[in-house]
């Protein structure tokens, strides 16, 4: 549409899984303004960072031409140079040591058509299943929590689940900050004054925490003992709906569902408050308090959660912990009773999860080690029988240990920051410059943590210089439409990653001329399974506000509430219960017993503090964005080491000092905050800034089922610098 001279195309937010709708407006070439779609999801709303997205289109550091590396530096050079250098590296170490000397690692903040394209290209062409990507530092957990709990991957509630909610249970999810106007919906739904409650489970006093009604901080890693507390409390006080756990719900320990409820019950048995507050450090009162809550009957009660949640080494039981109280109370697919994972990044659901962009992953639900899920994208994409690799490739940390220890020869990274984002990431930066290892990386700005250690960065097209498609927390895909030309010579992702499978001799697996031709497959690929959106085509995304899947059919509406009868196109209309969990056999969700088990890392007398870490309201992850906008730099200018006001008193240090924090890992120095929030003993670092890494000191153990890290927890020291 037109309005005066500027032009306003749809499109959303860059930064977080909440997944604003907005209108993009530019005059000529410039982007100029943006608001808040009305009709979306947002009602028009948008945080701070999403209102001054314009400002980073035109930074000073946009990468405008590619790089290759001379000795310590880099030159300029043609795309044609770069590309040529890029697929020779490639081939030759194919040629000398197989296609899983090669990888790709991606990003949830991919268009769904470019990280499409990365998956079918190294999987389908270069015969490599090394395709892994920051999800894994993010949602793993979660997505293993659902396949575990429910038999596939993604939320079945939606935002509008939000408004209907009578108790809301946030754990290890920071809203007010890294969700900010699904936050305002919180608020929203609790000043209409039908006696909400918001409990808020998390070690730090935070900005969600102000609106709590019972605020239960405690030990971090804590949360298995409290959450199984919870449930001890629902089975004692009959707060559970037998008829629900009767017909929907199958019991599981270990990796069995082949449990009774009687065994679930004995299992919790020993899992009383009191046990759980003397571990975790709080009041059992307010464990049995939240429970009372949650439990109330003809009440309904939505959970949220993320990092604190996912970013462990328990991050999947913990994940499941959360499902169970939803399943034992029957709480679960009415409007305002639902499990809501919220999702880090824009299109790590889209992208990523739903499109199968993992190393053990295929799209739509489907499995490396399933040979009839690879002989399904065989057919597919068109290739002969036995072309994927039946080998899963390796997962985020393992495949950067590849690189350090020389198997992996050549890695692609499009659209992500490890040499800053990764945990104890002065290992893996080491490994990025090894000596032998080739590493390209596509990237919008220059330099970067990790562009800084490429021997090719090749500019790429920035948000809305290019289309595609995002899809957000609540399974509801937008169309981001193009709005000005790539800055310099930058080139979307969809374009760098057809031209390399074109040198590389799989031009006739990308083909694409324009994304919507990617796209035009990607529905097919689709089409038939648990994740069918065959429905959503191009012209339906463009008219529309975002759409919810399953989709399956042209003139389908959309999907709000997965596995309830009447809403999701797969559950028969005469099926005899309100729900069908089809993703499991026997249609049934599965409540997991899982026991409180210490972090990878616990405080000692030489660590004896705490480490946790997290984002602000303020930044975007590696700030490469965010602190190319005046306003929210100066805002926020630097990542503080937040401590106790009795911790900082013992240790001498006062706000403004600078501190050294230290772990097994790594060190690195920060200012010091002295926060009333702060829980004693625990200090936070926020992620965001390129000059102070808290991922020297993070921890690089990971969960045994998600392989997610655990940047949550850790154990350091704290010393005056
Ligand atoms: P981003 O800053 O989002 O961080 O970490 P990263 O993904 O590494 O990096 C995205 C990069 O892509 C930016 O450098 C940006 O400039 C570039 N870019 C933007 N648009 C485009 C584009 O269209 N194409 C290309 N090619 N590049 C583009 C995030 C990661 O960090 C995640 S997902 C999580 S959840 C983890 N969280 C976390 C934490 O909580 N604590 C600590 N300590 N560390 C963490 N690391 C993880
Ligand atoms: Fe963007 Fe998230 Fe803010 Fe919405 S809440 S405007 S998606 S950063």
């Amino acid at each position: 549409a037109e309005d005066g001279d500027t032009r306003w195309t749809k499109s959303v937010c860059r930064y977080c899984g909440t997944g604003c709708g907005l209108y993009v407006g530019a005059r000529g070439d410039q982007v100029v303004a943006v608001r808040g779609d009305p009709e979306d999801h947002n009602a028009g709303f948008l945080c701070v960072k999403g209102a001054l997205l314009p400002q980073i289109l035109s930074a000073p550091d946009r990468l405008l031409h590619p790089l290759i590396r001379k000795g310590n530096g880099f030159q300029r050079a043609s795309w044609d140079e770069a590309m040529g250098l890029v697929a020779a590296k490639f081939q030759e170490a194919i040629q000398k040591f197989g296609p899983d000397a090669v990888g790709f690692y991606g990003s949830g903040q991919g268009l769904t058509e470019e990280t499409y394209a990365a998956n079918k290209l190294f999987k389908a062409g270069l015969r490599t299943n090394n395709v892994d990507g920051n999800p894994r530092l993010c949602m793993a957990s979660a997505t293993a929590g659902y396949v575990g709990t429910y038999g596939k991957d993604e939320p079945m509630g939606c935002y509008e689940d939000l408004d209907h909610a009578d108790v809301f249970l946030i754990i290890g999810s920071n809203t007010a900050e890294a969700h900010p106007v699904l936050f305002r919906r919180i608020v929203r739904r609790k000043e209409a004054g039908r006696n909400v409650k918001v409990i808020v489970l998390d070690p730090r006093r935070t900005a969600t925490s102000r609106i709590a009604d019972l605020h239960l901080s405690f030990k971090p890693g804590a949360d298995l003992a409290i959450l199984n507390a919870m449930a001890h409390v629902l089975f004692a006080e009959g707060l559970v709906d037998d008829a629900f756990m009767k017909d929907q719900v199958a019991f599981g320990e270990g990796a069995e569902a082949n449990k009774t409820r009687a065994d679930y019950e004995k299992s919790l048995a020993a899992c009383t408050p009191q046990a759980a507050a003397a571990l975790a450090g709080c009041n059992a009162e307010d464990i049995v308090r939240a429970a009372r809550w949650f439990g109330e009957k003809g009440r309904t009660a939505t959970s949220l959660w993320c990092m604190g949640l996912n970013q462990r080494t328990q991050g999947v039981w913990v994940n499941q912990l959360v499902h169970n109280l939803h399943l034992v109370t029957g709480k679960i697919g009415v409007p305002g009773s639902t499990p809501l994972s919220l999702t880090g990044q824009p299109n790590a659901c889209g992208g990523v999860r739903d499109g199968g962009a993992l190393s053990h992953l295929l799209p739509y639900g489907r499995v490396v080690a399933n040979e009839k899920h690879r002989a399904e994208m065989e057919k597919l994409w068109g290739v002969a029988p036995g072309t994927i690799s039946p080998k899963p490739g390796l997962p985020t940390v393992d495949l950067f240990r590849a690189l350090e220890d020389g198997k992996l020869k050549c890695l692609y990274v499009m659209c992500t920051n490890p040499g800053q984002s990764l945990p104890n990431v002065d290992r893996y930066r080491k490994a990025m410059r090894r000596e032998g290892a080739f590493l390209v990386v596509t990237e919008a700005f220059h330099p970067t943590r990790t562009s800084e250690l490429a021997d090719v960065v090749l500019p790429a097209a920035l948000w809305a210089e290019k289309e595609g498609v995002y899809g957000c927390t609540e399974r509801r895909y937008h169309l981001l439409e193009r709005a000005v030309a790539p800055r310099g010579e930058a080139r979307p992702d969809l374009d760098i990653l057809c031209d390399l499978a074109a040198r590389l001799g799989h031009g006739k697996l990308l083909p694409f001329k324009a994304p919507a031709e990617a796209w035009t497959e990607i529905l097919e690929t689709a089409r038939g399974t648990a994740y069918d959106f065959s429905g959503m085509t191009r012209a339906r995304l463009q008219q529309s506000h975002g759409l919810l899947w399953p989709l399956p059919s042209a003139g389908h509406p959309g999907t709000k509430r997965r596995y309830v009868r009447g809403e999701d196109p797969f559950v028969p209309a005469d099926h005899p219960l309100r729900m069908k969990f089809y993703g499991r056999p026997d249609g049934r969700a599965v409540v997991w017993f899982r026991p409180q088990r210490d972090p990878g890392e616990v405080v000692d007398a030489a660590y004896p503090l705490w480490f946790t870490t997290g984002r602000v309201l303020e930044h975007w992850h590696t700030g490469t964005m965010t602190r190319n906008c005046r306003e929210l730099r100066h805002a926020n200018a630097e990542a503080l080491a937040e401590l106790h006001p009795q911790d900082a008193a013992r240790l001498g240090v006062k706000d403004g000092d600078r501190v050294r924090v230290s772990s097994r890992r790594g060190a690195e120095t920060f200012r010091a905050k002295v926060a009333e929030g702060a829980r004693l003993g625990v200090v936070f670092v926020q992620m965001h800034d390129p000059d102070h890494l808290c991922n020297r000191v993070t921890h690089d153990a990971v969960d045994p089922v998600s392989r997610q890290p655990e940047f949550k927890i850790c154990a350091v020291k704290l010393e005056k610098a």
